[in-house]
């Protein structure tokens, strides 16, 4: 390095030296440290970095409580879902694939809460998603074989594939509660809210078949790929 380099380097080292010092410097008067106005704005900056953690941490919670709690998905449709009363009662498969949460969960998570429950649909000829969406979603305890309690729909799917089935108990290969003639649960292959004429939807349906037993909505002709339910509190 030349003279003129080093000269050079070293004024421009103790230029940043002294404008970083006056950030925040403490002088000795009188017997006192006394820090500069800079010191007063760091730690303004420290406590505003705080508050702003501190908002995105209660952000990060506000939403997670906003969250879904998704109890049903056919995805893999590597799962079978013709099962037995216990099966559904406890719940089965995998929670990062296809799986039943329990029918056991679901009243307990919705028996003392507004929740709203959402079904998220994807069809199996054009590969479109469908949303339908409840304003009001509750489960009966066991002893009333788990009645579904729904109203208020809304969404963009080809019609309203749920409603007809509220105030139905849920029926299983081995548990029949559809206050009809018939065993729906067997008819169509899957876990349900059977009913009397047994149903508008079946997405817990057998995922080989297509036609009534099979996964679909509002008719077995509209077959289905993938479908996720799942609720929350109501805002
Ligand atoms: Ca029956």
């Amino acid at each position: 390095m030349s003279l003129t380099n080093w000269i050079v380097f070293t004024i421009g080292f103790l230029i940043f030296l002294r404008s970083s010092a006056q950030l925040c410097f403490k002088r000795y008067v009188n017997g006192k440290w006394i820090s500069n106005e800079d010191c007063g704005g760091l730690k303004k900056m420290s406590v505003m970095q705080k508050e702003l953690q501190l908002r995105a941490e209660n952000e990060k919670k506000r939403v997670a409580d906003k969250g879904w709690t998704v109890f049903q998905r056919r995805v893999n449709r590597d799962v079978d879902f013709y099962r037995n009363w216990t099966d559904y009662e406890k719940g089965f498969g995998n929670h990062e694939g296809d799986f039943w949460l329990g029918l056991e969960k679901l009243h307990e998570m919705t028996k003392e809460r507004d929740m709203e429950l959402k079904i998220d649909m994807i069809t199996k000829d054009a590969g479109t998603h469908w949303v339908a969406e409840y304003s009001n979603f509750r489960i009966g305890p066991g002893s009333d074989k788990y009645r579904l309690h729904l109203s208020g729909y809304s969404g963009n799917a080809t019609n309203d594939g749920f409603s007809a089935q509220n105030n139905a108990q849920f029926s299983s290969k081995d548990a029949d509660h559809d206050s009809g003639p018939s065993k729906c649960s067997t008819q169509y292959e899957g876990g349900w809210w059977y009913t009397t004429f047994c149903a508008y939807s079946n997405l817990n349906g057998n995922s080989n078949k297509t036609d009534e037993k099979g996964i679909w909505w509002a008719d077995p002709t509209y077959a289905l790929r993938f479908s996720e339910m799942k609720f929350r509190r109501r805002s």
